[in-house]
């Protein structure tokens, strides 16, 4: 290990705010997969991200659950990735209180999610919607993390985690790793089926705007047959002018692997009507696998625990020393 250069290392986390999309998939877990074997990789479930937003306990724990058996059926290895979720590691909020203070009331004030969030909560903006990105720059910073895969949208927190690590490491010298975000050409924005305007989101509040991971083969043509499309009666990329027609293209796209110019060309000439069903079936036998692996490991919990207790453990092993180091700069008494 020690005379063999260190693998670059990457982590990302989905918060259990609902249930897993298809949005979440594309935009974040199908690309976490092929990372395995070239990178050192850490990914997490970050219940502390999800309590920003009123939860009920229960379905908390259900979620959280479920997201992590969705991460292992997805493919997501537990022997050559560290799996984990993200309250069993403490040291991820310890170190959140001491980024804090490096981070501006101004830059925070800034964030696009923050303004999103504030105003879809109007009656409950606490403080940790507020610092919410500042537990997701100790959950990066923590591991030395350098690459971090996440949507588009996420990548506005990936930057403020960097101008964080920098601020830090300009006085204290070269503590942290400045990571970089990676969002994956196709499938970075997966928006609504039913308002193609606003990204498919786990809290979307129309369950037919939203394909979610766990549905069954039925209620996925369903919602596929019933998407929105634009006027005229070209299947071509065009967001601005053609919202709908352009996210089928993209999911098409990312479900069938290919880009989206393969996808125009193998259906030119097509109505929208023979296209809808196309795109709800690739999605279908896409989920189907993952879907059913999941179902089977949540029948095993003991499983399930066993994985997220090995986890913790080694999680916690190299974060402490990160924590350690940084209480020592900062000037505490370890
Ligand atoms: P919420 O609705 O609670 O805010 P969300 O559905 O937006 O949640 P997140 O937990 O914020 O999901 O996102 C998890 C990861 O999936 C992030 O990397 C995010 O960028 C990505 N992601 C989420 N939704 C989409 C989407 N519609 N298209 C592409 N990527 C997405
Ligand atoms: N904020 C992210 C989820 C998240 C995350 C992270 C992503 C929490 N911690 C660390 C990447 C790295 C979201 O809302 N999708």
């Amino acid at each position: 290990m020690e005379n063999q250069e260190r693998k670059k290392r990457i982590l990302s986390a989905i918060k259990p705010s609902g249930d897993l999309t298809l949005g979440s998939y594309m935009g974040a877990i199908k690309n976490w997969i092929g990372f395995q074997d070239s990178f050192d990789c850490l990914y997490c479930v970050a219940d502390l991200h999800a309590i920003t937003v009123r939860q009920d306990p229960k379905e908390l724990r259900r979620r959280s659950l479920e997201q992590l058996a969705a991460y292992l059926s997805a493919g997501i290895d537990y022997r050559k990735s560290i799996v984990f979720i993200q309250s069993h590691v403490a040291a991820h909020a310890e170190l959140s209180w001491i980024l804090g203070c490096y981070a501006m009331f101004g830059e925070l004030s800034r964030m696009t999610q923050f303004k999103d969030k504030s105003q879809k909560n109007a009656d409950n903006i606490n403080a940790g919607l507020f610092t919410y990105p500042v537990l997701m720059a100790s959950d990066i910073l923590i591991y030395n993390a350098d690459l971090v895969p996440v949507g588009d949208d996420q990548k506005q927190h990936v930057e403020l985690t960097r101008d964080i690590a920098n601020r830090f490491n300009s006085v204290y010298g070269n503590v942290f790793t400045l990571p970089e975000a990676f969002v994956a050409p196709v499938g970075a924005r997966i928006m609504s089926l039913q308002s193609p305007e606003n990204k498919m989101s786990k809290s979307e509040s129309d369950p037919n705007g939203c394909v979610l991971l766990m549905d069954k083969p039925d209620d996925i043509m369903r919602k596929f047959k019933r998407a929105v499309t634009d006027s005229g009666r070209e299947i071509r990329f065009d967001r601005e002018n053609k919202p709908g027609v352009s996210n089928l293209i993209e999911i098409y796209s990312a479900a069938a692997g290919i880009s989206r110019e393969e996808t125009e060309a193998r259906f030119e000439g097509k109505s929208y009507g023979e296209f809808k069903p196309a795109v709800g079936e690739a999605v279908v036998e896409l989920l189907r696998p993952i879907r059913e692996n999941a179902e089977s490991l949540l029948r095993d919990k003991a499983e399930l625990e066993r994985i997220y207790k090995e986890g913790a453990e080694r999680a916690a092993a190299l974060a402490a020393r990160t924590l350690n180091k940084v209480k020592k700069k900062v000037g505490l008494i370890v």
